[in-house]
C-alpha cells in the first residue's frame, strides 16, 4: 500500500479511490462553505493518504478530490487556484507524515504550515481575484483570522490523536512484507 511510487497495485487504487471519496464527502457535503470562508474536516482522510502515499501523490489524489468535487457539488465557478491550494496541501501533509509517526511535533507543525500557505497566503489573494475586490478587504480577513484561531488547535489536536487510533505499525508491517 505504501509502495505506490513504485507500482500501482489494485490495492493502492483502491485505498486512494475510498479516500478521495472522503474528501469529497467531507469538503462538498458535510463541510461549511460561505462565499469567503470554508470549514471542514477533509484534512483527516488528507493525512491518511499522505502517510501512506507521500507527498506528490497525496497531492494529485488532492486535486482528483477538488475536480470530482466541484463537477458535482460546485456552488461557485471553477477557479483553478483552489485547485493549486489542492494540490500544496496534499503534498504538505506528505511532506510531513509519508512514513513517519504522527507527533505533536509534526501535527502542529504541518497545521502551522498549510494555514500560513494556504488560508493565510494563496487563499486571500485568490479570493481577492476572483470576487475582484482589494486584498486588505475585511471580508476576506475578519472571518478568516477568527476561524486560524480557533481552527489552529482543533486540526492540531485531531491530527496528533489520529496518529493514535491508526494501525500504522501495521500498515509500515504490510509495507516490509510486499517489498
Ligand atoms: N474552484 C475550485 N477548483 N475548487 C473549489 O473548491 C472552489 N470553491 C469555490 C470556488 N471555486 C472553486 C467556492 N468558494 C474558500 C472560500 C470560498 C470558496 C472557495 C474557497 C476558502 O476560503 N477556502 C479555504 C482554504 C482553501 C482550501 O482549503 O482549499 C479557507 O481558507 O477557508
Amino acid at each position: 500500500m505504501l509502495g505506490m511510487k513504485k507500482h500501482l497495485d489494485a490495492r493502492s487504487i483502491t485505498t486512494m479511490a475510498l479516500l478521495i471519496a472522503m474528501m469529497v464527502t467531507l469538503s462538498r457535503l458535510l463541510g461549511i462553505e460561505t462565499q469567503f470562508l470554508k470549514v471542514s474536516f477533509t484534512f483527516i482522510p488528507e493525512i491518511i493518504m499522505g502517510m501512506l502515499f507521500g507527498p506528490f501523490w497525496t497531492g494529485i489524489g488532492s486535486v482528483i478530490a477538488d475536480f470530482i468535487g466541484m463537477s458535482l457539488f460546485a456552488k461557485a465557478p471553477f477557479f483553478i487556484g483552489f485547485t493549486i491550494n489542492a494540490f500544496l496541501e496534499g503534498a504538505i501533509y506528505g511532506y510531513f507524515f509519508y512514513k513517519k509517526e504522527i507527533t505533536w511535533k509534526n501535527s502542529i507543525q504541518s497545521v502551522l504550515v498549510t494555514t500560513i500557505v494556504i488560508n493565510l497566503i494563496l487563499t486571500p489573494l485568490w479570493l481577492a481575484m476572483m470576487y475582484h475586490v482589494p486584498l486588505n478587504s475585511w471580508v476576506i480577513w475578519a472571518p478568516r483570522l477568527i476561524k486560524t484561531v480557533i481552527w489552529i488547535p482543533i486540526q492540531a489536536i485531531i491530527t496528533y490523536f489520529l496518529g493514535g487510533v491508526l494501525p500504522y505499525k501495521r500498515w509500515v508491517a504490510n509495507f516490509k512484507r510486499a517489498h
